[in-house]
């Protein structure tokens, strides 16, 4: 699905600001058709954000169920004989929508955008009222999935298998758009490099009367191609690549009829060839994070400033790329990607497939895969967040590959067949990626029964954390036998996708004991020297960027600590020693005193 882009044919609103809110407690609001009229008991809530803690009352704030929002709209006069469309970049986790009591939409996924086309509803009208009610409820359906605990006597409560805070609410923008009534409706570019020369291959799909053409401009605005059609592809003479931190961005300006669609384009290629990943045909090193859509009061609500501060970060520190553990992250955060030439594996939502794992609830034996549990309802729910991932992001050149999943356990033969139709559904869609999942602890390369389909290996490992607590050297021996392990087991690239270790910031030890900053840098400096010493691994994904809401757990202090920056963004100490080996070039050295 486009991106909402302005031009000289789509006018764009973004309906952000307050909305009324009611939080449905007795789930009365479908029964009464709350869509149909102002919101009872109505207060105000703003979008995007998550409305959990910007609540009071702690029922409320683990309230799981539906909530409703509201708006008046007002009716662009410009949009007579036009299209209009209502979009919503995101609605935690999922959603129903109603222009004055017609429902328009629903989605399911709480991390990918949905649109209505709601022209006729809109025609004639001064102002509608929009509607949308919002579900945080998992189930063993859903992706991500969850648990819902009903008991005598008490609300329902949520559970589920991810360590971050179930935030729910419209997380992203939500937009009136307005285009001619024949309109480029998608575009999917491909790009290639060969002999100085560049190459944009492009597949325009549109809807109504009218000549389809294409025109690329570079980064002053001046044409290098042009093309009539709907598809083919462009050549670039003398083309500028789109590198790892030196991004440069074309403009493929797409007109059908009156529509202009103009769509960042970078040139670049990406693969993998035996143990290496290629971007430009030239290996890269990934250092970086997995990070969170997090903050305090806006919970996962998209916000340009604290992305911002995130991407000032990541170049402070010397990072050049990142995962959106566990989920699509906002379009927004792609785009700034795009121009800084930040490398990015984008996810799915599919966390906590891995019913062993975190909770204390007792599942069907805890087997995670088959009836009762994981299911093919669940993976037909995977299957289309998969769509939904590649079809949103595959023309952005910061992707260089495709998370299915976050740990599954794949220690059993049924999550081969779980898994192999959704790695071949992403090949099918976009087969100029590599595609990967990241690997839990105790799914070694002798028992992982996915490892196989997947191009690079994402293994998350928390030797001297989870394992070897507090001794270091047993788990510098564990960790790189492990990783001579998968290597001797496959020919290909080894990314530590996660590593890390929770320090409470302003916690100190002389002796680096578990907690303190200290041994959270020391956990860091040993594993980045293991790393280096293993031919094949292309990098760290160092757990997490910053600290992060979490549920309540006994080993979480109110959230996770495993951040390089806390909540607020501010370094921790391993954070300077981070940006000397990222900035200076690794060391292999423990940290000076
Ligand atoms: C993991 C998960 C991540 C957790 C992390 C931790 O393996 O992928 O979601 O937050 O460990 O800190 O336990």
């Amino acid at each position: 699905m486009l991106a909402p882009r302005e031009s000289t044919s789509r006018e764009h609103r973004r309906l952000d600001g307050l909305w009324d809110f009611a939080l449905d407690r007795d789930g009365r609001g479908r029964a009464e058709h709350w869509e149909r009229g102002p919101l009872p008991g109505a207060r105000p809530m703003p979008v995007p954000a998550s409305w959990n803690d910007l609540v009071t009352d702690r029922d409320e704030r683990e309230h799981a169920g539906e909530v409703w929002y509201q708006r008046e709209v007002r009716v662009p006069r410009a949009s007579a004989g036009r299209r209009t469309v209502l979009r919503l970049d995101a609605a935690t986790h999922a959603a129903t929508v109603w222009v004055d009591g017609t429902e328009v939409a629903r989605h399911e996924g709480g991390y990918t955008p949905f649109e209505a086309e709601v022209t006729g509803l809109v025609h004639g009208r001064e102002t509608v009222r929009v509607t949308v009610c919002v579900d945080n409820r998992l189930s063993l359906h859903t992706i991500p999935p969850g648990v819902l605990v009903e008991e005598e006597g008490r609300p329902p409560r949520q559970v589920w298998f991810h360590d971050f805070e179930n935030y729910s609410g419209l997380h992203r923008p939500v937009w009136l758009l307005t285009t001619p009534t024949a309109y480029v409706a998608d575009v999917v570019v491909r790009t290639g490099l060969a002999g100085g020369a560049g190459t944009v291959a492009y597949d325009v799909t549109t809807v109504g009367e009218g000549r389809t053409s294409v025109r690329l401009l570079d980064a002053d605005g001046a044409q290098v191609a042009a093309q009539e059609g709907a598809s083919g592809e462009l050549v670039v003479p003398g083309a500028v690549p789109w590198r790892p931190g030196a991004a440069y961005l074309y403009t493929l300006e797409v007109r059908h009829g009156e529509d202009v669609y103009p769509l960042a384009v970078g040139i670049r290629t990406v693969r993998v060839e035996g143990a290496r990943l290629l971007v430009n045909d030239e290996p890269v090193e990934l250092h970086g994070f997995g990070m969170h859509e997090d903050v305090a009061l806006r919970g996962k609500g998209h916000d340009d400033a604290r992305m911002v501060r995130d991407f000032a970060l990541l170049r402070w520190i010397g990072a050049n790329s990142f995962r959106t553990s566990h989920y699509p992250y906002a379009e927004e955060v792609l785009d700034l990607a795009d121009r800084e030439g930040v490398l990015v594996i984008s996810e799915t939502a599919a966390v906590g497939l891995h019913l062993s794992l975190m909770t204390g609830v007792t599942i069907r034996g805890e087997s995670t895969f088959g009836p009762g549990a994981i299911d093919e309802v669940t993976q037909r729910a995977h299957l289309q967040a998969v769509r939904e991932l590649v079809e949103r992001d595959r023309n952005h050149p910061c992707v260089i590959a495709w998370s299915i999943a976050n740990e599954p356990d794949t220690r059993v033969p049924e999550a081969r067949d779980y898994f192999a139709p959704l790695f071949a559904e992403a090949r099918r869609l976009d087969p100029t990626r590599p595609v990967t999942f990241a690997n839990v602890a105790g799914a070694g390369p002798d028992v992982c029964t996915v490892s196989g389909l997947a191009d690079l290996l994402c293994l998350n490992r928390y030797y001297g954390w989870y394992v070897d607590q507090g001794d270091l050297a047993a788990a510098e021996a564990h960790l790189e036998a492990e990783l001579r392990a998968w290597r001797a087991a496959y020919d290909k690239p080894v990314l530590l996708s996660e590593l890390g270790a929770d320090a409470v910031a302003g916690l100190h030890s002389l002796h680096a004991r578990m907690w303190s900053e200290e041994y959270q840098r020391e956990l860091l400096a040993m594993t980045l020297r293991v790393l280096r010493r293993v031919d094949g691994v292309i990098g760290e994904h160092v757990w997490n960027f910053a600290d992060f809401a979490t549920a309540q757990q006994f080993h979480r202090v109110v959230g996770n600590r495993k951040g390089v920056f806390t909540r607020d963004r501010e370094p921790k100490q391993v954070a300077h020693w981070l940006r000397e080996q990222w900035r200076g070039g690794y060391s292999g050295g423990w940290p000076q005193a």
